[in-house]
C-alpha cells in the first residue's frame, strides 16, 4: 500500500521514490517506503488549501472535531503493541518506552478533545452601551507540521491533535529515517473520519520537500520540532511569507545537584535523565552540575550504575537501552567523544562501542562521562544529541545557577536538593521552558512545553500549545449605527 496521503488518497511519489528504513538495532532494510519530491509536497499543500477553504472541517463543530480525537485515541488503545513494535524497529528504542509513548499520545489526543471545546472568547467593554465588542478565535489555516525521529509519533501529536481540534488542516512531515508511525496514525486519522485534504502525509527528504512545505504561499503555518540549524533556515525561508512558526529546537539541559541530596536517588535521577534513549532526547540532562562536596561520590555513583546499562534488541525483554538512531548519528556523537578528550575533559567510562558480538551491526555507543569539564568546552555548550555527560563542579548557589544558564539553550533543567526555599530559588532563576525540582524528565499533556531563547519559540502542550493553531479576531459591533462625524467638509 502507498504511503503518502493527499486530498484523503494513497499514493506513490509521482516520480516512482523510494527510501529504505533501517533497523538500528542490526542495520538491517525492514521497510520500504515512498519518498515523496517537491512535486508531491506541492500536491499536499494544495489539497490542504481546499480542503480549509472549500471543505466543512474549519466550520465543523469543534464538538465533532473534539470527537474525532476521541476516536483516534481510542484506536491507538486498540493498535497499542502494534503501533509500539514499529516505533522500536523504527528508532531502536525498548519496547517499554516505545509503549509509554503511544499511551502519552493517547493522553495528548484525550487532552486536547477536551482543552478543544472549552470557550475562550471573550467579551470586552468598551464603555459604550451601543457597542457590542468580543474577541474570537479561528482556524489558522494550512499547517506543515515537521517532526524529527527521536520521538516520531509523539512529536507529531503534539502538533496534530491541537491543530485539528481547532480546525486546521494539516500536511505532517515525519523525519525519512522513522516515517512509519506517522503512517499509521495517518490511517487512523482516516478510520476515524478525518474528511479528504484535514490531513495529508509527505514523506521525503527534508532538504527535497522542506521548501515546498515550509515557504509555500498556501502555508499558513509552520511547526517544527528538530536541530538547531535546520530549525533557523526554516523560520529565515518562512519569513518570506510572514508564517507564523513554531520551532522546538532541543537543549543542552544542566541538572544541578547540591550536597543535602539522598545520593542514591540523585545518582538514579542522574542516569536517567541523561541516559534515558541513549541521550536522543531534546531535554535530557547532560550536563551535571554538582557541589564540589559530593562531586567524587555522586560521580563515581553515575559511572559505575551507567556500566552497567543492558543493551541490546529494544523488542527483548530486559533491554535497558537500545542504539543510536542511525550510523551517521553515531559518528556524528562520537565525533564529539573525539572532541571532549581533545579539549582535555576526562573520560571516565564510556566513549567506545562496545565488544558484544550481538551488538556489532547496530549503532550502539557505551555511556560516556566526561569529568573535569568547564564552560569554555565546545562539549559542555553544544547538544551533542547522544549519551555523553559532563561534569562540572560548583562552590555556591550563585555560580550553579550561573552555570544553569550558561549556555545559549533554555529548553529544560532541573535542581536537587531537600532544601524546599533553594529549590524555588534556583527553579525561578533558570531561564529554562521547563524546571524539575528533585526530579527529571515528567510532562504532562496539560503543562506547555517548549524553549526559552535557542531552544525556540512558541509552545506546545497546555492551553498555549493550542493558541498557537488559533487565530485572534476583535469584533466589533454598533448596535446603533450613527455617523462618525470626524471630518466637517
Ligand atoms: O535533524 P533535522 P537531524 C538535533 C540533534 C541532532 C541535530 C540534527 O542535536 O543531532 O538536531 O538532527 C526535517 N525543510 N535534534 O539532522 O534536520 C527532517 O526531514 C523542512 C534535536 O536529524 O532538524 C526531519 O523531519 N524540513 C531535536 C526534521 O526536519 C526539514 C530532535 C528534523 O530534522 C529540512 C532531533 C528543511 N530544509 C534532532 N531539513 C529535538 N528538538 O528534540 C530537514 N528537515
Amino acid at each position: 500500500m502507498p504511503e503518502l496521503f493527499v486530498a484523503g488518497q494513497w499514493r506513490s511519489a509521482a516520480a516512482g521514490g523510494t527510501r529504505d528504513v533501517v533497523n538500528p538495532f542490526d542495520a538491517q532494510v525492514f521497510a520500504v517506503v515512498d519518498e515523496a519530491a517537491a512535486e508531491d509536497a506541492e500536491a499536499a499543500v494544495l489539497a490542504a488549501r481546499t480542503a480549509f477553504d472549500d471543505g466543512p472541517w474549519a466550520r465543523t463543530p469543534v464538538a465533532e472535531r473534539a470527537a474525532l480525537l476521541d476516536r483516534v485515541a481510542d484506536l491507538l488503545q486498540r493498535d497499542r503493541e502494534e503501533i509500539a513494535r514499529t516505533e522500536t524497529l523504527d528508532t531502536g528504542k525498548t519496547l517499554a518506552e516505545s509503549r509509554i509513548d503511544v499511551d502519552d499520545v493517547t493522553a495528548v489526543f484525550r487532552y486536547y478533545a477536551r482543552e478543544g471545546v472549552v470557550e475562550v472568547d471573550r467579551t470586552v467593554d468598551v464603555g459604550r452601551p451601543e457597542v457590542h465588542s468580543r474577541v474570537v478565535h479561528h482556524p489558522v489555516g494550512v499547517c506543515t507540521l515537521i517532526a524529527p525521529w527521536n520521538y516520531p509519533l509523539l512529536q507529531i501529536s503534539w502538533k496534530v491533535a491541537p491543530a485539528l481540534v481547532a480546525g486546521n488542516t494539516v500536511v505532517l512531515k515525519p523525519s525519512e529515517v522513522t516515517p512509519l508511525t506517522t503512517v499509521h496514525l495517518v490511517k487512523l486519522l482516516e478510520e476515524a473520519g478525518a474528511p479528504p485534504g484535514v490531513v495529508n502525509l509527505v514523506l521525503g527528504a527534508g532538504g527535497a520537500v522542506g521548501p515546498a512545505l515550509t515557504s509555500h504561499p498556501a502555508v499558513d503555518l509552520v511547526s517544527f520540532t528538530g536541530g538547531l540549524a535546520t530549525g533557523r533556515s526554516i523560520a529565515k525561508v518562512a519569513a518570506d511569507t510572514v508564517k507564523r512558526v513554531t520551532v522546538e529546537l532541543g537543549g543542552k539541559n544542566p541538572n544541578i545537584v547540591f550536597a543535602d541530596v539522598d545520593l542514591d536517588v540523585a545518582v538514579d535521577t542522574v542516569l536517567t535523565g541523561v541516559f534515558l534513549h541513549s541521550g536522543q532526547v531534546c531535554s535530557a540532562g547532560t550536563r551535571l552540575i554538582v557541589e564540589e562536596s559530593i562531586a567524587d561520590d555522586l560521580v563515581a555513583g553515575v559511572v559505575e550504575r551507567a556500566r552497567r546499562i543492558r543493551f541490546g534488541n529494544g523488542l527483548e525483554e530486559g533491554v535497558e537501552s537500545g542504539p543510536l538512531v542511525s550510523a551517521q548519528h553515531r559518528e556524528k556523537v562520537e565525533g564529539y567523544v573525539a572532541l571532549g578528550l581533545e579539549e582535555g575533559a576526562r573520560l571516565l567510562t564510556g566513549g567506545r562501542r562496545p565488544d558484544a558480538p550481538d551488538l556489532q551491526r547496530g549503532f550502539f555507543l557505551e555511556p560516556t562521562v566526561f569529568d573535569g569539564c568547564d564552560r569554555s568546552m565546545r562539549i559542555v555548550q553544544e547538544e551533542t544529541f547522544g549519551p555523553i555527560l559532563t561534569v562540572e563542579r560548583f562552590r555556591t548557589e550563585e555560580e550553579a545557577v550561573f552555570l544553569g544558564n550558561d549556555t545559549t539553550y533554555g529548553l529544560a533543567g532541573a535542581v536537587q536538593t531537600l532544601d524546599v526555599d533553594r529549590g524555588e530559588r534556583v527553579a525561578a532563576a533558570l531561564r529554562h521552558g521547563t524546571v524539575w525540582i528533585n526530579d527529571f524528565g515528567p510532562y504532562v499533556p496539560e503543562a506547555e512545553w517548549g524553549g526559552q531563547r535557542m531552544s525556540g519559540n512558541g509552545r506546545e502542550l497546555g492551553p498555549a500549545g493550542l493558541a498557537e493553531y488559533r487565530e485572534t479576531k476583535h469584533v466589533w459591533r454598533t448596535t446603533r449605527p450613527a455617523a462618525p462625524g470626524w471630518f466637517q467638509g
